[in-house]
């Protein structure tokens, strides 16, 4: 045991330490790293150009080093590049998209979407050379076939996605995050057995050569934020 390790109520555990930044440094650092994710953005518009293997290993670690109740890691990463399971996926999203454009949502939600200017048709889905849909595991089995509480599952796959978005935009990627619903489909056309539930749909890629996207603006410190001081 080195003094970088020890033992507390019978559990291992290491040294832990951060590099400290104070005074401008630490603004600097907090405001640059503010610029630099507000500069993310959902596309819609991907290109087919391959991305390495190396770069999806990469993210979806990235993604794995978020938070989770009791450490479970409550989730499943599916990565689908073979064209054909994409191509299966998006016929059976769009089948799904296509009755809740034409009726299954509200028309408060329609109007909602207007701006982002949705519809049924996903062709992203095959165009992008990435698919990485996450499942949300809601319990875990065992070698002997038990089953094993996770907790907060939602919120560790939440924040796990929210990882994972953050390292596609720093490979300078683009992601969307597709959320067809239902999205039950997910777990047939990919085998998932009955403790994962499809959890979101992301498409990766580089952007298309002419990528637009909604001139939104974001909420402000003051609308979002109250001070107890
Ligand atoms: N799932 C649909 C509709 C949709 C819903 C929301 I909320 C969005 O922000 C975007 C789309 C679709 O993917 O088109």
């Amino acid at each position: 045991m080195t003094d970088s390790q020890k033992v507390i109520n019978g559990h291992p555990y290491v040294r832990y330490s951060r590099d400290i930044y104070e005074g401008e440094d630490i603004i600097n650092r907090s405001r640059q790293f503010y610029e630099w994710l507000d500069a993310r953005r959902t596309c819609r518009d991907f290109s087919d150009k391959p991305i390495p293997k190396a770069v999806i290993q990469n993210i979806l670690l990235s993604a794995s080093a978020a938070p989770s109740g009791a450490h479970k890691q409550p989730w499943t990463f599916c990565v689908v590049s073979d064209p054909e399971l994409k191509k299966r996926i998006r016929v059976a999203a769009e089948e799904e998209e296509y009755e809740s454009y034409n009726g299954r949502m509200s028309e408060s939600w329609m109007k909602d979407l207007e701006p982002i200017g949705t519809n049924w048709r996903k062709p992203f889905l095959e165009i992008a050379p990435y698919l990485i849909i996450i499942f949300r595991k809601i319990f875990e089995i065992d070698e002997q076939g038990n089953k094993l509480n996770n907790y907060y599952v939602q919120e560790s796959c939440g924040i796990a996605a929210g990882f994972l978005l953050t390292a596609i935009h720093n490979a300078g990627l683009i992601a969307l995050t597709h959320t067809p619903s239902p999205m039950n489909f997910l777990a047939q056309l990919l085998q998932r057995p009955d403790n994962e539930k499809p959890f979101l749909l992301l498409p990766i890629g580089y952007p298309a050569d002419e990528c637009w996207v909604p001139d939104l603006r974001r909420k402000s410190l003051q609308q979002m934020t109250i001070w107890y001081e």
